[in-house]
């Protein structure tokens, strides 16, 4: 029966199991925003994963809203990159990079020149953003013009061709967790009135136009894309999210994506406190290979595999804590538990001193 230890082929990537590594921020880029040795020991530990999903990587000076995230738009980021993805295929495992815009979670600190933040449309998010001066109250964003659009699907191109020179295997699209392609998707912060708001289709408008430029330049196959329907992390939600995305995962068929990666309900809260979301639907819909993520344990991820809910499981916090997850669910072993203190901070700390099995 297929299981999560069964190979997998997402595209032109070939996976030797279906535990696949979650993407997780991490905080612990160095200067410029590039990835450390650290990074690279970090990353290689995790290499028996089926496939490793980086941390969000901004894809442009602008995309930034956290300190400390590695981006993928400078020489330095590519080739600190370059060194990551050597060390994890030398190490026999697969890498995929998230291309992430943060669009108005973000903060005029974080920004080149100390821009105000860019979104769908001026609506100031609720909360408060961590920057290298403590917590601040978020700002109103500015809205995109339609005319500036075009630059943006070409900075994803970009980032998605420097990925590609940077020696990944494929990219992740983030179009989730209220970041900027989630923005448009979403009707609580998109109230736009040209042709990338109001209507399922106009919010979806933005993502399929990135997902076709990027499809174009580096090849279907090696293109995912992430999707959280429900989760209001960053203060954002929709008027009736099932319809906005069976309608976006029946677009997404067009493209015979690598795959999509769904994060189920709320990132970190229990299943009694996610947002109602018929998953299974969604599956349906979409005819190529679909990744779930969120909470899953050993036992919940094979049967959602053997039971064909999903084609492979993300693991996040059980991949942070355990880089041999697969060798421990293989034989039923203990787990490490994640210290969640240090999940933004600590350097090595909590990042790369997880013990393996043998330690
Ligand atoms: C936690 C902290 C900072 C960023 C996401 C990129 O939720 C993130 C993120 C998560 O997708």
């Amino acid at each position: 029966m297929t299981d999560l230890f069964s190979p997998l082929r997402l595209g032109a990537i070939d996976l030797p199991n279906r535990i696949v590594m979650s993407s997780l921020t991490r905080n612990r880029a160095g200067a410029g925003n590039v990835p450390t040795d650290l990074t690279v020991e970090y990353y290689r530990q995790r290499a028996s994963a089926g496939l490793i999903l980086t941390e969000a990587s901004p894809i442009c000076p602008e995309a930034h809203g956290y300190p400390r995230t590695p981006g993928i738009h400078t020489a330095e980021q590519m080739a600190g990159w370059k060194t990551v993805t050597a060390a994890v295929h030398a190490a026999g495992g697969r890498i995929a990079i998230q291309l992430w815009h943060v669009g108005r979670i973000s903060h005029p600190d974080l920004q080149p020149g100390g821009a105000t933040p860019v979104a769908p449309s001026a609506l100031c998010p609720v909360g408060q953003v961590m920057t290298f001066k403590g917590m601040q109250e978020y700002v109103t964003p500015r809205a995109l013009e339609a005319a500036e659009l075009p630059a943006l699907v070409a900075s994803y191109v970009q980032a998605a061709k420097n990925a590609m020179a940077a020696g990944f295997d494929g990219v992740e699209i983030h179009a989730g967790n209220g970041y900027l392609l989630d923005q448009f998707l979403r009707s609580s912060t998109n109230q736009r009135s040209d042709a990338y708001g109001g209507s399922k289709e106009n919010r979806a408008r933005l993502l399929l136009e990135v997902l076709a430029a990027v499809c174009a330049a580096i090849g279907n196959n090696r293109v995912g894309v992430r999707l959280s329907p429900v989760t209001p992390f960053n203060d954002i939600s929709d008027a009736n999210p099932q319809e906005t995305f069976d309608y976006v995962v029946g677009e997404l068929n067009r493209f015979d994506l690598a795959f999509l990666d769904v994060l189920q309900g709320t990132g970190g809260a229990a299943p009694e406190q996610w947002l109602p979301f018929d998953y299974a639907r969604l599956r349906a819909i979409y005819k190529g290979k679909l990744i779930l993520n969120n909470g899953y344990d050993f036992a919940t991820g094979q049967a959602a595999v053997q039971g064909g809910a999903a084609d492979a499981i993300a693991y996040g916090r059980a991949l942070l804590a355990n880089p041999d997850l697969v060798e421990r669910f293989r034989r039923g072993a203990p787990l490490n538990q994640p210290d969640y203190t240090k999940l933004y901070v600590g350097e090595e700390k909590g990042y790369t001193d997880y013990p393996f099995l043998a330690d």
